[in-house]
């Protein structure tokens, strides 16, 4: 099962490493063939390696765009070793086999990034590296193939203890057609960019992502059919690639930002797919303004979407952080200029905002099969409001308490969140009890207020929005201590008769919505 490697082809565009791995190869008697800046930078450290050229019987040619192109390399790297007939043609042509291959290819993706001109970028289209890469992985059952420098270490391990294992190089395998997947999805979309003036025409097909939630696992993103305003048909005006997370978290942006569509100005900061801060007001600027307010510290690097086109002003703010990525409908001369002196910010324009009603279905993988269910487009009106409580709630209580359960919504479950005057106070996600979802919104309220020097937090005379009902009163004392003076959420307890009477007792306007909105 283990495969001796007695020949290894070195060919890397990134050297990191390279010269260690080649040593220690040399050392367990490994013969080691490369090309030539790879081969020039193993000679310098004393190496004895073959040049390919020797192989092939052609000298590297065409300014390096051949080199090794030739069935001396892929023969080697692709013959069944035992299969009578390509060890046949082996022995025929003279060609020796290649055990391992280390390969990575031109810096295409940096190339681009760099502002190199077209003739530059196109240089850097690797096509020798990428066949290396998928000869050498097809014929896994024979041979190891490096995209890396971190397998590194742990192949040099199995070379020394007698050769690389099936385990190994079948898992190298999928990594290297991740690699050239990618590779190649970032010159279809460097292509598309070009044919549109520059711009992204938004209808790329699948697009393979450089790695999935974490750098161990691959993904990509396949967008709808057209017409759709989401982020796989979003422009992107600026920034590198967006990453798996950066759809992630963009898209909890954008389905939150959708609810107020038809809303004044209103700004959404997100943090690991929850919402940091969600503020409505007069102005955009305002708006972010507020919104940034509920949480400074997780609005670092956050992900920010706004409902309408960014003027300078809203920019420059947004801009006074490090912000990963920005999605509105639009932006106006003057704040594209601004964000472009922030070369790292992903900058995205979509058509419009989706309809945050629209039907559509919701899967998730569990083990042995799929859950799928229609997506929450469930919507509060004013016929399912029941007050419960012996007051009711103002007209501004009633505006704050709407404005909570919206965000309410878009936060994972156990979800509280406290709102006043269009702008959240405090958001607490994602704990396992509702009571201390309660606690962490309030805690990080009362946290903002000292870190700006309000005096109080700005959960005193604020509403609160709970995702589910309160299954004990210990959850609304929580929000009372806070300063709510206003609760909305769901009803439907077995201990309603008692959250109700606590209300009460403490002077609070409860609203019941009769409608949930768990989100995991
Ligand atoms: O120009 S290529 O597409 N043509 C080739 O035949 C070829 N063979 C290897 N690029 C080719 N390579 C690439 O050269 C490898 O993928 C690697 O990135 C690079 C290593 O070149 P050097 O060893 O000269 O630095």
């Amino acid at each position: 099962l283990a495969v001796p490697v007695t020949r290894a082809l070195l060919s890397v565009s990134d050297k990191t490493g390279i010269v260690d791995f080649a040593r220690a190869l040399a050392d367990a008697g490994v013969e080691l063939v490369s090309t030539g800046g790879t081969a020039k930078a193993l000679r310098d450290a004393g190496l004895a390696v073959k040049d390919v050229a020797e192989l092939t019987g052609f000298p590297e040619m065409m300014d390096g765009r051949v080199k090794t192109l030739h069935p001396a390399v892929h023969g080697g790297l692709l013959a069944v070793r035992d299969d009578a007939g390509h060890v046949a043609s082996m022995t025929q042509h003279g060609i020796g086999a290649i055990d391992l291959a280390v390969v990575n290819l031109y810096p295409f993706e940096k190339t681009v990034e760099s502002g190199a001109d077209a003739d530059t970028v196109i240089e850097n289209i690797d096509i020798g590296g990428p066949a290396m890469v998928r000869s050498a992985a097809k014929n896994h059952a024979w041979v190891a193939i490096l995209t890396d420098p971190a397998d590194y270490a742990a192949v040099l391990a199995e070379v020394a203890a007698g050769g690389t294992t099936m385990a190994t190089r079948r898992r190298l395998a999928g990594k290297a057609f991740a690699h050239t997947g990618q590779y190649d999805s970032y010159i279809a979309r460097w292509f598309a960019q070009q044919a549109d003036g520059g711009q992204d025409d938004g209808e790329q097909d699948e697009l393979t992502l450089r790695y999935g939630e974490n750098p161990h696992q691959q993904a990509r993103v396949r967008p709808d059919a057209a017409g759709s305003a989401g982020l796989p048909q979003a422009r992107q005006v600026q920034g590198k690639a967006l990453s798996y997370n950066n759809y992630n978290d963009a898209d909890a942006a954008l389905e939150l930002i959708a609810e107020f569509r038809d809303a004044d100005p209103t700004v959404v900061i997100v943090k690991h797919a929850n919402p940091c801060g969600v503020a409505t007001a007069a102005t955009l600027a305002d708006a972010y303004e507020a919104a940034f307010a509920c949480d400074t510290v997780s609005a670092f690097g956050g992900i920010i979407a706004l409902n309408r086109a960014i003027d300078a002003a809203t920019a420059r703010a947004i801009t006074g952080i490090f912000t990963e990525v920005v999605v509105a409908p639009g932006a106006d001369d003057e704040a594209l200029a601004i964000f472009a002196a922030k070369k790292n910010l992903r900058l995205l324009l979509t058509d419009g905002l989706p309809d945050p009603h629209r039907e559509g279905e919701v899967t998730k993988e569990i083990v042995g099969g799929v859950l799928v269910q229609s997506r929450d487009n469930g919507r509060l009106t004013d016929d399912m409001l029941r007050v419960v409580t012996k007051r009711a709630p103002t007209p501004q209580e009633l505006a704050d308490c709407r404005f909570a359960w919206t965000v309410a919504k878009h936060v994972k479950s156990n979800a509280i969140v406290y709102a006043k005057d269009g702008s959240t106070a405090g958001v607490g996600a994602g704990q396992m009890n509702r009571l201390e979802s309660a606690r962490i919104a309030a805690w990080k309220a009362k946290d903002a207020a000292d870190k700006a020097g309000w005096g109080e937090a700005r959960t005193t005379g604020s509403a609160v929005a709970s995702d589910a009902f309160f299954p004990f009163a210990d959850g609304l004392m929580a929000a009372v201590e806070a300063g709510a003076t206003v609760v909305i959420q769901p009803g439907g307890s077995i201990r309603d008769d008692e959250v109700i009477a606590a209300a009460d007792a403490a002077g609070l306007a409860m609203v019941f919505t009769g409608m949930r909105h768990f989100r995991h």
